[in-house]
């Protein structure tokens, strides 16, 4: 059982002096796991744009008229090179993104699911993020050695149709019930950034926080705005914000890997070295994210030897999960 955290409790966390939020952090990751690993995680888009989803953030939606250009999804010995490069490059964990409203069986997911098995025979742990899809389809990734399911919740529900209306939170739910019930991990997180309060954001982290058990994986995004989508101008979180979120989600998810996702190439590193200090302990490595670019595999691994991090072992990741869900984080 995870202990529930109500929303009041949620911003007495978030709203501590900034020293003691920090401080309430460190303990909670110098407790549960290894404060120096920091898992390396590379992305690949494996079908680009043409999304017919209408998600106000994302360069990928056919609603909008961005730079992206749109590609068919790749095939298994391409996104399988890609992956040999991504092993060879210091990532542990390989993750596939397809802009799909949702998984159809056919031809198309047959290959993805062949792909699985290349990848993960490479010795990776293999991520899809692929929009939604259901329990047995969920459970044909698993056995294909899919270790990990990300789809993220964005926001709260409050706000959640102001970003988008073509599909609902609760398709959102449903889809990380069908991937916990398939015994695949399940990443979840969502944007910074998009016109939120922080309220929002505190919901959303209850959200996250209220799953049982709680998220292997957790990413906080800050939005990469891009030409063409509703939210271009949109103005950019601030870091001790950012830094802030993290904090309260490593307090509320202690055994939760907690991503510092989208937007690093708009932070300096002495506010990604605040967001590891906060609990972050993943990243993405690779000059690009999907679509958008990324920090440099160089300057990445100059700012963790910079700060005596190392990569985090995936099996070291996994001690962190068992029990996960079951840890009392309670407020005092
Ligand atoms: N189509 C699938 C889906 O929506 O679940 C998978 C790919 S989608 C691009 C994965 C996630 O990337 C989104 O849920 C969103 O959180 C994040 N994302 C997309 N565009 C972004 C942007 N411009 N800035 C930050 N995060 C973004
Ligand atoms: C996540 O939370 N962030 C990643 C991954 N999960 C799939 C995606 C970020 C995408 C940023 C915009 C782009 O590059 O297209
Ligand atoms: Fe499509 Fe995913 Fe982008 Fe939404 S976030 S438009 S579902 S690719």
């Amino acid at each position: 059982m995870t202990t529930r955290h109500t929303l009041e409790q949620i911003r007495e966390i978030y709203h501590l002096p900034f020293t003691t939020l920090i401080h309430r952090a460190q303990e909670v990751h110098q407790k549960h796991q290894d404060p120096s690993g920091v898992q390396l995680c590379t992305l690949q888009s494996i079908k680009t744009g043409k999304c017919p989803e209408n998600c106000k953030y994302c360069p990928q939606s056919a609603h909008y008229d961005t730079p992206v250009d749109a590609e068919p999804l790749m095939d298994v010995e391409e996104i399988t090179s890609k992956a040999v490069e991504a092993k060879s490059g210091g990532a542990s964990r390989f993750c596939m993104g397809a802009a799909w409203r949702d998984v159809r069986d056919g031809a198309k997911f047959d290959s993805v699911l062949r792909t699985v098995r290349e990848v993960s025979n490479l010795g990776l742990e293999v991520c899809c993020t692929m929009g939604m899809l259901r329990e047995d389809q969920a459970m044909r990734l698993k056995e294909a050695g899919c270790t990990v399911y990300n789809h993220n919740l964005d926001t709260s529900r409050e706000f959640y149709p102001e970003i988008i209306t073509t599909r609902t939170y609760d398709d959102r739910l449903q889809t990380l019930r069908n991937v916990r019930n398939a015994g695949l991990e399940v990443c979840a997180g969502g944007i910074l950034g998009m016109g939120e309060t922080t309220d929002d954001r505190l919901r959303l982290l209850k959200e996250l926080a209220d799953l049982d058990p709680h998220p292997e994986s957790v990413p906080i995004n800050a939005l990469v705005p891009v030409p063409g989508t509703p939210l271009e101008n949109e103005e950019p979180v601030s870091s001790f914000d950012f830094v802030r979120i993290v904090a309260t989600a490593r307090i509320l998810m202690p055994r939760s890997i907690v991503r510092l996702s989208a937007g690093r190439t708009a932070m300096n590193a002495e506010a990604q070295a605040l967001c590891f200090l906060a609990g972050a302990n993943s990243i993405f490595l690779g000059e690009k994210l999907l679509t958008t670019p990324n920090p440099e595999k160089s300057e990445d691994f100059r700012l963790l030897e910079e700060l005596g991090l190392h990569p985090l072992d995936p099996a070291e990741a996994r001690q962190y999960h068992r029990g996960n869900g079951a840890v009392a984080s309670a407020v005092s």
